[in-house]
């Protein structure tokens, strides 16, 4: 997987270190070959240097816009070494191969940077070094592209290494570096003039989002606002067709988002599931045996929250499902799929938006998420855990009961939904009191506890539904007293990802009440 170096082609604004690298190509008996600047450059050093024009038989014209753009240089870069077509090409066109290629780009960022006029910014708008880039890139398995000084010591090394050839790792993790660079020049460009437009601001386009709706508005009436679609063809929000109903409105993109992965969580081939969203949050999970129990059960769990908020299913809407959801004022449903009947109900409500993704996203597979902070943005793999997937370990004397152990599951799969510090209340495979989004565990524990205290009174129940419930907390309890709490409100089981200093506190805290608790090992943070 070797390729001996026998020409390099250098084409670089930035000479940083250019002079030390090819004196050291020329070391190994490389012949080489550049654009007007570059040879200057390296003739002045006293290096024997070939005109590219030598190569082309054409000048460089247009105030340099046209140096490298010729088939000679192109056909040098892409013919493929070994391929008898190609050879002949070559032959017949007097094309010679360039086994190395080092160009760094015009510097169009720096130039922006400095504010530059416009004029100005687009003159350093490199086409040529792109294109050969891309080439040499592409033809990865016989020729060696450097895009960045940085590498020119490496590259030396291993020429020096290999008696003046490449090795293939090497040229492909070039090559990967070298797309990355043209990505990023292009993403620059792009979002330099899409602010020149007035259009978003280029930390949303660097997210490699395309505008697929401007918005009236964002999070409140002051803020604008788009809605950016990256072509994932994960079914959700950005992939949905609208049924019927009123525009989205960015609230209800964000709050729709988070039901629909949160109800995606529960295999249809299992069970039907409903999750009820208000402000990004769930305030109602239930499994059923259909999607109308589901959704009765996770009502239940907070009917003063679910008003207004987002229903989302994990099967196919049926009527009797659509019937319930349309009791109450609801922003929007969002299934994989709709039976005519319950569309039909549902277009009795003009406004109410039906959304239908003709599938459900995998909560394991892998994707990112962003986050803009100021000055630039995070990104991070998806969470993709899945408790199914835990290595799941019974810490208590007393181990959960089948059902304690089937809802203390239930309740971790929305746990990972809930804003931190998250704590879920479940029994009956629904969840009964969420508490999100506090600072302290304790808060969401009292929050949750006091939920689950509401929801029996809304029930006409004189037992708060938290008697004998379980609890889910998305992070380790750092103390025995978060547990003790949802003990205290009457919690039978608790499932935790366990690693405080305190384990041994905590644990020894279920002990004494008689609580069965499981560490999964994985927390579930969502801030
Ligand atoms: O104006 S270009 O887009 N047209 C070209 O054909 C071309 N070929 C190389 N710019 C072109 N280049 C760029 O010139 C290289 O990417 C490099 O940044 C620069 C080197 O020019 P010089 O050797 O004259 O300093």
């Amino acid at each position: 997987d070797q390729r001996k170096v026998a020409r390099a082609l250098l084409s670089v604004s930035d000479k940083t270190g250019l002079v030390e690298f090819a004196r050291a190509l020329a070391g190994h008996g490389v012949e080489l070959v550049s654009t007007g600047g570059t040879r200057k450059a390296l003739a002045d050093a006293g290096l024997a240097v070939k005109d590219i024009s030598d190569l082309t038989h054409f000048p460089e014209m247009m105030d340099g816009r046209l140096k490298t753009l010729h088939p000679k240089v192109h056909g040098g870069l892409l013919a493929i070494r070994e391929n008898p077509e190609h050879e002949a090409a070559m032959l017949a066109h007097d094309i010679r191969p360039i086994d190395l290629l080092v160009v760094n780009l015009y510097p169009f960022e720096a130039t922006l940077a400095k504010g530059a006029p416009f004029e100005e910014c687009v003159e350093n708008i490199d086409i040529g070094g792109p294109a050969m880039i891309r080439a040499a890139s592409k033809n990865h398995d016989d020729v060696a592209v450097v895009v960045d000084p940085a590498d020119y010591a490496a590259m030396v090394e291993e020429l020096t290494a290999t008696q003046g050839a490449t090795t293939r790792a090497t040229r492909r993790r070039l090559a990967q570096k070298a797309f990355a660079r043209t990505a990023a020049y292009d993403a620059a460009i792009s979002n330099w003039l899409a602010q020149e437009l007035g259009e978003a601001s280029p930390p949303v386009r660097a997210f490699g989002g395309k505008l697929s709706e401007p918005m009236r508005y964002g999070e409140n009436p002051h803020q604008s606002a788009g809605f950016y679609v990256t072509g994932e063809a994960r079914p959700g929000v950005a992939t949905a067709k609208q049924a019927q109903g009123k525009k989205l409105s960015y609230n209800n993109i964000n709050d729709t988002d988070a039901a629909f992965e949160c109800v995606a969580e529960f295999d249809p081939a299992r069970t039907a599931a409903v999750v009820i969203v208000k402000h990004a949050n769930p305030c109602g999970v239930a499994e059923g045996a259909s999607l109308e129990e589901a959704y009765v059960k996770a009502l239940r769990c907070d009917p003063t929250s679910a008003y207004g908020g987002i229903v989302a299913l994990n099967r196919k809407l049926d009527a009797q499902a659509a019937r319930e959801i349309v009791k109450i004022f609801t922003e929007v449903i969002i299934a994989p799929d709709a039976e005519q009947e319950a569309i039909e109900i549902v277009a009795a409500k003009k406004n109410l938006r039906l959304l239908l993704t003709g599938g459900l996203p995998d909560p394991r597979a892998r994707g990112l998420a962003f986050r803009s902070v100021a000055g630039g943005f995070l990104a991070q793999s998806r969470d993709n855990a899945v408790v199914d997937a835990m290595d799941l370990k019974i810490v208590t004397k007393r181990a959960p009961s089948e059902a304690e152990l089937a809802n203390l599951k239930f309740a971790y799969r929305v746990v990972k939904h809930v804003k931190s510090n998250a704590i879920v209340y479940a029994r009956d495979l629904a969840t009964v009191g969420i508490g999100a989004g506090q600072m302290s565990r304790v808060d969401s524990s009292r929050i949750a506890a006091h939920k689950a205290g509401e929801a029996a009174q809304a029930a006409g129940l004189a037992q708060s539904l938290a008697k004998g419930a379980v609890v889910a907390s998305d992070a380790f309890f750092p103390f025995a007293d978060g547990l003790l709490a949802a003990v205290a409100a009457g919690a039978t089981a608790a499932i935790q990802p366990g690693g405080s200093v305190n384990d041994k506190d905590v644990i020894a805290a279920a002990d004494e009440k008689g609580i069965a608790m499981i560490f999964t090992g994985v927390r579930h943070f969502r801030h």
